[in-house]
C-alpha cells in the first residue's frame, strides 16, 4: 500500500526518474541548481528535495463530498536544494546563531531572498507564592496569510517538521544540542504557479522534506539516521496540516497526489472511511496536455461566491437529503453526500461499499433522491429557478436559524441570493460516477489488446461529460475555458476538461501521443491569449506530460 511505504532518497539521477528515463532537460535543471547553489553558499548542497505538482484528471469539487477522485503527478516539479549551515562570524550573525535559522534563495529573480529564524514560544504564569514561571508553548514562525509571499510555503513545511520533531522546544534543546540545525536552501520550480496545478502544495511537500532531511529525520537504506521512518501516508498529512498555516483548508488531493504517485500510474484517491490512494494504470496511447486559460482566478478573493459557497451548498444539500432519506444526523454534524449514501446503504463503521453498489446508489440519489433538493412545487427544467432563498434553505434543513448560522455558516462567508443545491448535487453524483467509470475502463484497458484506441475514447467522453457538468450545473467554467476545451476537441483530443478548482487556470486535454506536437501547435495558433507569446512563455502555458512519480529526496554523496 501506497500510504505505508517509506519517502524514497535516491543517490542517482537514474533511479530517481526511472520510467522517465533521465532526459537531459532533468540533469541540466538539477546540475544548473546544485552550482548555482555552490556559488551562493560556498558549499555543495547535502540534499535536493524535489515534489511535482499535479493534475486532476476528473473528479473535479467532489473532495469535500468525501466522494473518490483521479490526478496523477505531473512531471514539473519543485526542487529545494538545502545543506545544513555551519556557524560562521558573518554579517548575517544573528539569523545564523539562531536554532534553525534558515536563508532561503529562490532562483526566480523575481522572489527575494529571505532569512528567518523559529522562536520558542513562552508562556509566563505566577505560581501561588507569586513567582513567574515560563512554560514553553512551542515553536513560532511568522507566517504572513493576507499576502501571498513565497517563503510562506518554505516556513509552511518547517513549522510541521519543528513542531512534530523537536517538541520539546526549549533553552534546554537548544543546550542538549537537540535543536533544528541552521539551513541553507535554494527553491527552483517548474510547475506554474496560481493555475491548478498545485504548485503550493508542491512547495509545502518538497518543504517538509527538505527540513526533515538536513535535520537527519529522513532514513535511507545507508544511514538508519533515525528511529522511526516517514511514511508517505504521514507526510501526506503533514503536508495538509501544513498547508493549512498558510491559510488554505484543502481536501487533501493535491498532497496525496505530489507523495504517493508512481511514474506508470495515475492515482484513485479515497477520503472515506480513511485517506487511501491506488495507482491506476492509464491507457499507454494516454498522452494529456495542460493548457493554461491565463485567467487567474483568485481563491481567496472570490472564495464567497465561488469556492466556499460551493462547499456550503454542497454540505447543506447532504443535510436535507439525509433528512428526506430518514437518516440520522445529529444536530451539528456535517454530514457529507458520501457519508449519506454509507448510512442509507448500512454501511458499518471503517468499512467501504463495493464500486458495483457505490455505482447504484450514485444513480438513484442523482436520478431521483435530489429531487427534494429543488424549490418546493417546482418540477420545470434547469433554470434559475432551481435555486432556493437562505430562509428557503434553512427550512429545508430542519435546523433553527441559530443552529444552522452556527454550523453552516459561522466558520465561512458567502454570498448568494440564491443557493443553487440541485445543481451542486447533480454535479456531486455524476461526477462520483464518472471517476469509477473512468477507473473501470483503465483497469478493463489493463486486460485488452490495447491495438485500438476504445480506451481513450472512452475515457475522453468521460472528460467531456465532466466540463459540461462542472460549466453547466457547478458552474466553475468561464467563457476562456470553454473555448479552450472547445479548441483542444477541434484539434484531435479524446477529450477535455478544466482541471482543479476552475473560473480560470488549466485545462487537461487527453490526446492521441503520435498527435501531441500538432495538437499544441494548432492550440498556440488558435487560443486568442496565446497569440502574443514568445516560444519559452508557450512552454510555459501549455505542454505534454505523463504520470510523474512522487516526491523523494537527492542524496550527495
Ligand atoms: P486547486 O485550487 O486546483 O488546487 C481546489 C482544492 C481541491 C479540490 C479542487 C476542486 C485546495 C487547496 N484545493 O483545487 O481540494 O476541491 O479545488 O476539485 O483548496
Amino acid at each position: 500500500m501506497a500510504a505505508e511505504e517509506h519517502i524514497p532518497v535516491y543517490t542517482t539521477l537514474q533511479d530517481l526518474y526511472g520510467g522517465l528515463g533521465t532526459s537531459l532537460d532533468h540533469a541540466l535543471r538539477w546540475n544548473n541548481l546544485a552550482e548555482e547553489f555552490e556559488k551562493r553558499f560556498g558549499r555543495e548542497p547535502a540534499y535536493i528535495a524535489r515534489a511535482p505538482g499535479r493534475v486532476n484528471l476528473i473528479g473535479e469539487h467532489i473532495d469535500y463530498a468525501l466522494f473518490g477522485v483521479l490526478p496523477m503527478a505531473v512531471e514539473r516539479d519543485i526542487l529545494i536544494a538545502c545543506a545544513p549551515r555551519p556557524v560562521v562570524a558573518s554579517p548575517d550573525a544573528e539569523v545564523q546563531h539562531a536554532p534553525g535559522g534558515v536563508i532561503a534563495e529562490n532562483l526566480h529573480s523575481k522572489y527575494t531572498r529571505q532569512m528567518f529564524a523559529p522562536e520558542v514560544k513562552k508562556k509566563y504564569e505566577q505560581t501561588e507564592v507569586g513567582e513567574d514561571q515560563v512554560h514553553v508553548e512551542g515553536w513560532h514562525l511568522d507566517i504572513n496569510t493576507k499576502e501571498l509571499r513565497w517563503e510562506s510555503y518554505v516556513k509552511a513545511g518547517y513549522y510541521g517538521v519543528l513542531s512534530h520533531y523537536f517538541p520539546s522546544a526549549s533553552a534546554n534543546a537548544v543546550e542538549s544540542g537537540k535543536h533544528p540545525v541552521p539551513v541553507d536552501l535554494l527553491v527552483t520550480g517548474s510547475v506554474p504557479a496560481g493555475s491548478g496545478l498545485s504548485s503550493s502544495a508542491a512547495m509545502v511537500v518538497a518543504s517538509t522534506l527538505a527540513f526533515l532531511a538536513v535535520n537527519g529525520k529522513l532514513s535511507d537504506s545507508a544511514t538508519a539516521a533515525t528511529d522511526h521512518q516517514l511514511s508517505k501516508g504521514e507526510l501526506v498529512k503533514m503536508s495538509m496540516e501544513n498547508e493549512k498555516r498558510v491559510g488554505v483548508n484543502s481536501g487533501g488531493m493535491d498532497q496525496a497526489a505530489s507523495v504517493m504517485s508512481d511514474s506508470s500510474s495515475a492515482l484513485y484517491i479515497t477520503f472515506y472511511p480513511t485517506l487511501k490512494a491506488a495507482p491506476v494504470r492509464l491507457p499507454p496511447g494516454a498522452v494529456f496536455v495542460c493548457a493554461n486559460s491565463l485567467v487567474v482566478s483568485d481563491k481567496a478573493v472570490t472564495a464567497k461566491s465561488r469556492y466556499n459557497l460551493r462547499v456550503v451548498e454542497t454540505l447543506v444539500g447532504a443535510r436535507i437529503l439525509a433528512r428526506a432519506l430518514g437518516i440520522q444526523v445529529g444536530e451539528k454534524e456535517k454530514i457529507t453526500y458520501r457519508e449519506v449514501v454509507g448510512r442509507f446503504a448500512g454501511e458499518k463503521h471503517r468499512e467501504e461499499l463495493d464500486a458495483a453498489v457505490l455505482m447504484q446508489l450514485l444513480t438513484r440519489m442523482g436520478d431521483e433522491e435530489i429531487d427534494v433538493l429543488k424549490p418546493k412545487g417546482l418540477t420545470g427544467s434547469l433554470d434559475e429557478q432551481l435555486g432556493v432563498t437562505m430562509d428557503e434553505m434553512i427550512e429545508m434543513s430542519g435546523l433553527s436559524k441559530e443552529v444552522f448560522n452556527e454550523v453552516y455558516l459561522s466558520w465561512v462567508e458567502v454570498e448568494a441570493n440564491h443557493f443553487q443545491l440541485y445543481k451542486r448535487a447533480k454535479h456531486v453524483f455524476g461526477e462520483a460516477f464518472r471517476v469509477l467509470q473512468f477507473r473501470q475502463v483503465c483497469i478493463e484497458a489493463m486486460g485488452g489488446s490495447g491495438i485500438d484506441d476504445a480506451a481513450e475514447q472512452e475515457i475522453g467522453t468521460l472528460m467531456n461529460d465532466s466540463q459540461d457538468s462542472c460549466n453547466e450545473l457547478f458552474e466553475c467554467s468561464c467563457p476562456e475555458l470553454n473555448e479552450l476545451t472547445r479548441l483542444a476537441l477541434e484539434s484531435g483530443a479524446y477529450g477535455s476538461r478544466l482541471t482543479g478548482a476552475g473560473w480560470g487556470g488549466c485545462t487537461v486535454s487527453l490526446v492521441p501521443g503520435e498527435q501531441v506536437g500538432r495538437f499544441i501547435k494548432r492550440i498556440r495558433d488558435s487560443y486568442g491569449p496565446y497569440k502574443d507569446l514568445e516560444s519559452d512563455a508557450l512552454s510555459e502555458v501549455i505542454f505534454a506530460t505523463r504520470p510523474s512519480s512522487g516526491a523523494c529526496v537527492y542524496k550527495f554523496e
